[in-house]
């Protein structure tokens, strides 16, 4: 280690800094990282408060947080340096955020291969069986800025790095495995017309506006994507339960050189699951933070989720065997062409120390690829790998962001790349050119025998004119639409209806609805009809020629039976704390210690906090609860006339369990609570509704509930 380093650490010690306040303090120290549990090699970067005194950023003590004036009542001094540089700092906090996909959460994990995959690729990390590395994933929405709600009806990000020890590879997806466009250089283009108004920036983080369907019904290839969107897939239950898929085609590069074109996928091990519309309404102004919250508490408390990365795996020549083009990213590779082998399961156990340093400043890019893995000719892809690029530039103002924490490879980092902003690394060789002979030649170019240097894909062919054109492979856009309403439950064809109803609702311009209804149209008449029937127009004739009957399996999230594991769900138990001499509370307590033993989480709710309360009427709601259960002694509170005590608006504990009932999940009551079934119109008896006058009876039920999620049959279908 540099003794100048030393010196500082030394310092940092004294000043109770952890091991290095400056992140950038000792490239070499960083060849050594060979930790592979998750994020743990950022603990070296930490800085812990807990002791010292505090320091400006050039390390001098200071003592009162006050600024320096020329008299008790005169002007501050532009002397006062602590004054400057505190202001100074503040008023530079922020970095731009993201241009798309602003609003999200990250955390650490730990990725572990199934085997030893080098017949598919020699890429290090898919090495072996049980290898280890240490991976960062970032769950965003795509349209809200930063501040923007969680549960908006958005495609979903899902980008994750791997701290490979052969160099960072990030798959940057989302959960929906298309996409809307096949050409990156309208990807302005959808953004604009997706985000709000440029006059007034209205709405924010949705696209229930004129411009959003303007650009989709202009635009068919969007159409597939806009179909999965108002699907479930737009308002998950949480970031756990969807998910992930690279969207573009990619290649997997064998240590020989032959290839093949893979799609990446990740397959949710907590199963899949959404919300329903108006409740992913209301929590928008209920928890806007909902999502970040649902994996922060269940990596808290050591439920962190799990996902199967998966690949399709088709060989080169079969690119346009399938009826549509490989290369065309509005398409997915129905998994009865290709199935999904799984490669390793991934786990993300660790929640972040700062948000800003690690999930606001990970710096994601498709371009970050490892050997073993090349990109495809896709031209969507190959946009992305500009733009990832420049965007981190402006974000980070230099181009030294590969230095910061988060994103500095677990790999040794040797080359002649030099200075620049934020430049920390301290550079001791002088002839940072190659090729050299006065530096021995170092650092050499590894090759494929010495070095395991990268290598493209030697298949990959260019040839061809220059054409400034979409190649006519991507021309059909409303084939796999189709599949996809097709291979939908009634149910979620419903709720996708519903979806393009709401939306299409917002629009002002007729000339625009009725260019939805004509590319719906080519879709299904049956979607036209019933979303013109909303919008009082008339649908297009149908038109035979579009229509096919196939379906795929593994796009619905109702027809999937089960949850594979209630854990981490959230029932709330509603009982009073005034009624029936403290028994209702009690046997609340009672059903929460037999719902905890399955992981549940619970949260018993009362008119006033206290003993075995843990929430009041005036803040619980049905969004906070996977299910909810009235204890005997509550059903009081359920009056008609809503005035059952001045502790809380009239008529919350109804409104909780109406809500519940209403966006389909399973409610259930002890004994005489049943009443309060009555008093708000749940009916006694049906599908999901529990009545039981023993504890664990109706805990029994409730937790068959649970997995089951949602009773979809309380949701009316058209006609
Ligand atoms: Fe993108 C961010 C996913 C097309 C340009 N994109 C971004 C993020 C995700 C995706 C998950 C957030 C990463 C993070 O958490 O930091 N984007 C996709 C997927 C696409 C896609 C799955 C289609 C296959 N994106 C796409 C195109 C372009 C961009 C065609 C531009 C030509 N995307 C960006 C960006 C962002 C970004 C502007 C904003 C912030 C960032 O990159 O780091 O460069």
């Amino acid at each position: 280690m540099h003794s100048r380093v030393t010196t500082l650490l030394a310092w940092g010690g004294l000043l109770g800094l952890s091991q290095a306040a400056c992140p950038f303090a000792d490239p070499a120290a960083l060849d050594k990282r060979d930790d592979t549990q998750s994020g743990d090699f950022l603990d070296k970067y930490k800085v812990d408060d807990s002791s010292g005194y505090l320091s400006s950023d050039v390390g001098g003590p200071m003592g009162d947080q006050v600024s320096l004036k020329a008299g008790m009542r005169g002007s501050t001094l532009l002397e006062d340096f602590i004054f400057r540089q505190k202001i100074q700092h503040f008023d530079h906090e922020r970095v731009p955020e993201r241009a798309v996909h602003a609003r999200g959460a990250g955390a650490h994990g730990t990725f572990t291969s199934y085997g030893d995959w080098s017949n598919l690729t020699a890429a290090s990390f898919l090495s072996a069986a049980d290898k280890k590395t240490p991976v960062f994933v970032r769950f965003s929405t795509v349209a809200g800025s930063r501040g923007s709600a969680d549960t908006a009806r958005d495609v979903h990000g899902f980008a994750t790095r791997f701290y490979t020890d052969e160099g960072n590879f990030d798959i940057v997806g989302n959960n929906i495995p298309v996409f809307f466009i096949q050409d990156a250089i309208q990807f302005p283009d959808l953004i604009h017309a997706v985000k709000p108004r440029p006059d007034n920036e209205i709405p924010q983080a949705a696209t229930a506006h004129d411009s959003a369907w303007d650009f989709f019904s202009s635009q068919p290839s969007t159409l597939h994507t806009l179909f999965w969107a108002m699907a479930g897939n737009g308002i998950p239950r949480s970031f756990r339960h969807m998910d992930g898929f690279g969207v573009n085609t990619y290649r997997l590069v064998k240590e020989d050189g032959s290839s093949k074109l893979v799609k990446w996928h990740w397959k949710t091990r907590q199963g899949k699951a959404s919300l329903v519309w108006e409740e992913a309404q209301v929590l928008a102004g209920k928890n806007a933070d909902f999502h970040r919250q649902d994996l922060w508490d269940a990596i808290e408390s050591g439920n962190g989720p799990e996902w199967e990365l998966g690949v399709q795996v088709v060989d080169e020549d079969k690119a346009l065997a399938f009826g549509f083009d490989l290369l065309d990213p509005t398409k997915i590779l129905p998994e009865e062409f290709a199935p999904v082998t799984k490669l390793g399961v991934m786990k993300l156990d660790q929640n972040p120390t700062n948000y800003f340093a690690e999930t606001e400043q990970a710096m994601f890019q498709p371009g970050h690829i490892v050997r073993g893995i090349d990109f495809s000719e896709d031209p969507l892809l190959q946009g992305r790998l500009f733009s990832y690029l420049d965007t981190q530039l402006n974000r980070n103002g230099g181009p030294n962001f590969e230095q910061l924490p988060i994103n500095m490879p677990r790999a040794a980092i040797h080359n002649n790349n030099r200075d620049g902003a934020g430049q920390g690394f301290i550079h001791k060789n002088i002839y940072h050119y190659f090729p050299n002979t006065l530096n021995n030649g170092f650092p050499l170019q590894a090759n494929q025998t010495t070095g395991r240097g990268f290598f493209t894909a030697p298949g990959r062919r260019a040839n061809g004119e220059l054409v400034r054109l979409i190649s006519p492979t991507f021309n059909d856009h409303w084939t796999q639409p189709r599949l996809f309403y097709n291979s939908l439950t009634p149910i979620e064809q419903q709720f996708l209806i519903n979806a393009i109803r709401f939306e299409t609702s917002h629009v002002k311009s007729t000339t625009v609805k009725q260019n939805v209804l004509a590319q719906l149209n080519r879709i299904s008449n049956d979607v036209a009809v019933r979303v013109a029937a909303a919008l009082g127009l008339d649908a297009p004739a149908p038109d035979d020629t579009f229509y096919h009957n196939n379906v795929t399996a593994g796009v619905s999230i109702f027809n999937n039976g089960t949850l594979p594991s209630i854990k981490t769900l959230r029932v709330g138990v509603l009982a009073s704390t005034q009624a029936a001499g403290g028994s209702s509370v009690q046997q609340a307590g009672q059903v929460k210690e037999l719902l905890e033993k399955s992981g549940v989480v619970v949260t018993v709710v009362g008119e006033m906090l206290g003993e075995g309360v843990d929430q009041t009427y005036s803040a619980a709601d049905a969004t906070a609860f996977d299910g909810v259960l009235v204890a005997e002694g509550a059903e009081g509170l359920f009056a008609a006339d809503g005035k059952a005590s001045t502790l809380f608006p009239a008529g919350r504990p109804g409104q909780v369990l109406i809500d519940a009932y209403r966006w389909g999940k399973p409610v259930g009551a002890l004994g005489k609570g049943e009443e309060a079934f009555k008093s708000v119109g749940v009916p006694v008896g049906g599908e999901g509704v529990y009545s039981e006058t023993g504890v664990e009876e109706i805990v029994k039920g409730l937790e068959g509930g649970l997995a089951r999620f949602r009773f979809t049959d309380r949701f009316a279908l058209d006609g």
